[in-house]
């Protein structure tokens, strides 16, 4: 796709600091003088959007594009806070700083009044959003599709260690970034029946239906020229009452009465990570975007005057996982029943335009529909997902299968059940459905092939490929980090927010001790602003010339936040037994929500929190080893860890994580990984090479051999007395006096179950864990290998991502 630039240049100093106190005076009633930080914090942002709003027009709505229109639909966006990265990339920080401090205000301040903007659950959700980054940094004309859900995900705070849930109230006095697009407003059915017209034509008369209002935010590229939108739909607005309390024992659905009242659909995000919960208001949250956006994209291509023929040739979809499946049979229905194409006209035209990425093999986390609940609320995509089935099996699968009845099993779009049901697999609908479909890491993508999918990759060769995830430098790396991005300018030049690739340039530099400790130097700085955070929120003092070994990421069993936990246990003993040897000081930092309805997940939590409160008050460890769960993990807070981090853990049992992405953050960042054989870590340690990674465990095939064989946890436990003791002391009440049973639920799944083969890899995990205490205590072979983890990272930024996506998926 060709790139294009606009002309205009944006608003200098002066406009901006008389926008600024207009939107001061007249939006929020106030003057410089008297106006709070969240009053600057809502003007500058609405003088921001203002720009973005102007520089929009001549992007990428541009009516006479020639450019396939990029439609990213997806469930979740993640966007975290706008402002600051809006200021650096307008490259108005500066001006916006020393204009507050003429008024006695602190940026930062300002930029603290900030609510995440938490409408997703973890890295799904926040991959889309720096998608949508690159995509306006490539200058690709695209448009982000989702909802506008008015609680996104929960609070998270700690009562006595446990996890609480708290409705997310994010934007209760509106959100400065969203403008309103009434006149756009779309209507949509949902229930009802088939009828048969007078021309002999099945028709859906729905018996319910919902209005979708258009909410936009902009998306400035790096120097603002280039603006793209996110498109949220709202289902209605009105009162909303949660039940809090069954909210919390993970009933959100039941917690909101009315199911299909307007205002309930888009009321509330799913607050689970990779298992999905087959209820209806999800289904309908899922047709309900995806219908919007679908009548948006047909709207606007009839505004241009252009023929629904061409529809694909004009617009590419990109479905984030299947969770906007039912695309494919809702554009069907519009193509045929509302233009009036015919099965083979339509078909072509939706397999040209859909594109389909995959996240996830866990299985649980495949989505399925009972077809009679799928029914009920669509009654005609039901009919259409019958026909494509029918069309798919007796034509393409019949000529490469023949009656293999096997293989049509699993092909099929329907699964039996025994009670009589169907359910249908929302993956293999997308399968058929889609042009390309994607994994997201070079493993992931081979196992998508060889495990998930190889019937279909035999019946269409080509069309499963990889696009390795990223994520934005932007973000991730000039606005979390300033002081590296200062030492990265004066050393490299600033052409790598760009052009992350310029990193290489640091490699020489790794052999500089003036530039190592430089390097190191920022890292402190970082760390100290941490440490001031921990001390805030977990009342523990830290200290910052200590190893900051960091897991951030969502709680699940496959993450092996309790690998993680063992070793910690193992190392309070190791202190304990021999206190006079010379132990690298660390520093265990944990940020995780769990699934409210994830009971396993959230004894470990409480586990992290007992164990931490037990070793940080032991004073016989001279702080050498501390323990703090910072609470409310988000985009936010991940942006003040990641800067800090000097050990990024990556501890997933192969073969379960698709690909990650705190990963590469933390590798950017500096620092170094300690990983398994899975996801995209494969791919960052070919990229830094074995030196500069910690890499252990089981891979792929040998947890399969081992499953094979049968896992039995319990063989380590017993042979293992370090381990022993550990899951001992979780047995035993020794972190918990008052409770002794309170652990005993961790301690026993781990021994008698381990789903995830933690203690299969407990030995390897401490081995490589002392090769990081040891190197660590080599200052200059640690920032050694630090910096060439920044300068080997490149390769990871989201713009190469989405130049992939433009090449292998939405290209010819
Ligand atoms: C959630 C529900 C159903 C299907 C998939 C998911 C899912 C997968 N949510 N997040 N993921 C993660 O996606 C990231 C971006 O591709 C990956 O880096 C990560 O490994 C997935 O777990």
């Amino acid at each position: 796709m060709s790139k294009k630039k606009s002309e205009t240049t944006l608003m200098d100093n002066n406009s901006f600091t008389v926008e600024l106190e207009k939107h001061l005076r007249r939006e929020l009633g106030t003057s410089p003088k008297r106006a709070t930080a969240h009053d600057w914090w809502q003007a500058l942002s609405l003088t921001l959007r203002d720009i973005n709003l102007d520089q929009l027009q001549q992007s990428g709505l541009d009516e006479n594009q020639e450019e396939r229109h990029v439609c990213y639909l997806s469930m979740e966006f993640l966007m975290g806070r706008l402002l600051g990265d809006a200021l650096m990339n307008l490259g108005l920080y500066e001006t916006a700083a020393t204009l507050l401090q003429s008024y006695g205000v602190r940026l930062s301040d300002v930029l603290d009044q900030e609510r995440d903007m938490s409408l997703g659950n973890g890295g799904l959700g926040r991959l889309a959003a720096c998608f949508m980054d690159s995509l306006a940094n490539r200058n690709i004309p695209a448009t982000g599709y989702g909802i506008n859900y008015r609680y996104g995900l929960f609070r998270q705070v700690f009562v006595d260690g446990y996890q609480k849930e708290k409705p997310d109230v994010w934007r209760e006095f509106g959100s400065p970034w969203e403008t309103c697009r009434p006149s756009e407003t779309v209507e949509i059915g949902l229930f009802g029946h088939m009828e048969m017209d007078h021309d002999g034509n099945n028709r859906w008369v729905p018996s319910k239906k919902l209005f979708g209002v258009p909410w936009d935010i902009t998306i400035p590229s790096f120097g603002g020229q280039y603006v793209n939108r996110l498109r949220l739909w709202e289902s209605l607005v009105g009162a909303y009452p949660i039940d809090l309390d069954k909210y919390n024992q993970g009933e959100y659905l039941e917690a909101c009465r009315n199911l299909v009242d307007g205002d309930t659909i888009s009321g509330v995000l799913y607050p689970e990570d990779s298992t999905p919960q087959g209820k209806d208001l999800r289904l309908i949250q899922q047709y309900f975007f995806t219908a919007c956006s679908l009548k948006d994209i047909i709207r606007q291509h009839k505004q241009r005057g252009l023929p629904m023929g061409s529809l694909a040739k004009h617009y590419a979809l990109q479905l984030n996982d299947t969770h906007p499946a039912i695309a494919i049979p809702e554009l069907m229905r519009l193509l045929m029943d509302e233009e009036g194409m015919v099965w083979n006209q339509a078909w072509a035209i939706t397999q040209e335009m859909c594109h389909y990425t995959n996240h996830t093999l866990l299985p649980e986390a495949l989505e399925k529909w009972s077809a009679s609940l799928l029914g009920r609320i669509l009654p005609r995509h039901l009919q259409i997902i019958e026909m494509i089935n029918y069309v798919f099996l007796n034509g393409e699968a019949k000529e490469q299968w023949g009656d293999n009845l096997e293989i049509i099993q699993k092909v099929s779009i329907f699964e039996e059940l025994d009670n009589g049901d169907r359910m249908i697999r929302m993956a293999n609908l997308s399968v058929i459905g889609s042009r390309r479909v994607n994994g997201v890491a070079a493993l992931h993508s081979g196992l998508v092939k060889a495990n998930l999918f190889p019937e279909f990759d035999a019946l269409y060769p080509g069309k499963l490929v990889n696009v390795t995830n990223g994520v934005t430098p932007r973000r991730w790396l000039a606005h979390c980090n300033p002081g590296l991005a200062r030492l990265l300018d004066r050393n490299i030049g600033t052409d790598w927010r760009t052009d992350l690739d310029q990193l290489e340039k640091l490699t020489p530099l790794a052999e500089s001790p003036d530039f190592l400790d430089a390097f190191a130097n920022v890292r402190f700085k970082n760390k100290e602003r941490l440490a001031r955070l921990i001390e805030k929120e977990c009342k523990v003092t830290v200290n910052p010339n200590a190893l900051f070994d960091v897991q951030i990421k969502r709680l699940h069993e496959y993450k092996r936040q309790q690998l993680n936990l063992l070793h910690i246990i193992s190392l309070y003993h190791e202190m304990l037994d021999n206190p006079d040897a010379d132990h690298t000081p660390r520093v265990f930092v944990f940020g995780a929500k769990a699934a409210p309805g994830y009971v396993l997940a959230k004894q470990i939590i409480l586990a992290i929190n007992k164990i931490a409160q037990v070793i940080n008050n032991d004073r016989r460890l001279d702080d050498r080893l501390k323990v703090v769960f910072l609470p409310d993990y988000r985009v936010s807070l991940a942006e003040q860890i990641i800067p800090a981090a000097d050990l990024s853990e990556q501890i997933s049992t192969a073969g379960f994580e698709a690909s990650g992405t705190g990963n590469m953050k933390l590798g950017l960042n500096g620092a170094l990984t300690i990983g398994t054989l899975d996801g995209a870590n494969v791919e960052i340690a070919e990229a830094v090479g074995d030196d500069n990674i910690f890499i252990f465990g089981k891979t792929v095939d040998e947890i399969a051999a081992l499953q094979q064989q049968g896992y039995n946890p319990y063989h380590y436990y017993e042979s293992n007395p370090v381990l022993k003791r550990a899951i001992d002391s979780l047995m035993n009440g020794s972190f918990c006096q008052h409770k002794p049973d309170l652990l005993k639920p961790v301690a026993e799944d781990l021994m008698h179950r381990d789903q995830f083969m933690a203690l299969a890899d407990f030995e390897s995990y401490r081995e490589a864990q002392q090769k990081v205490s040891e190197t660590f205590r080599k200052p200059r072979l640690w920032w050694r290998k630090a910096v060439l983890n920044t300068a080997r990272l490149g390769g990871f930024s989201s713009d190469r991502s989405i130049a992939d996506y433009a090449e292998k998926v939405w290209g010819e």
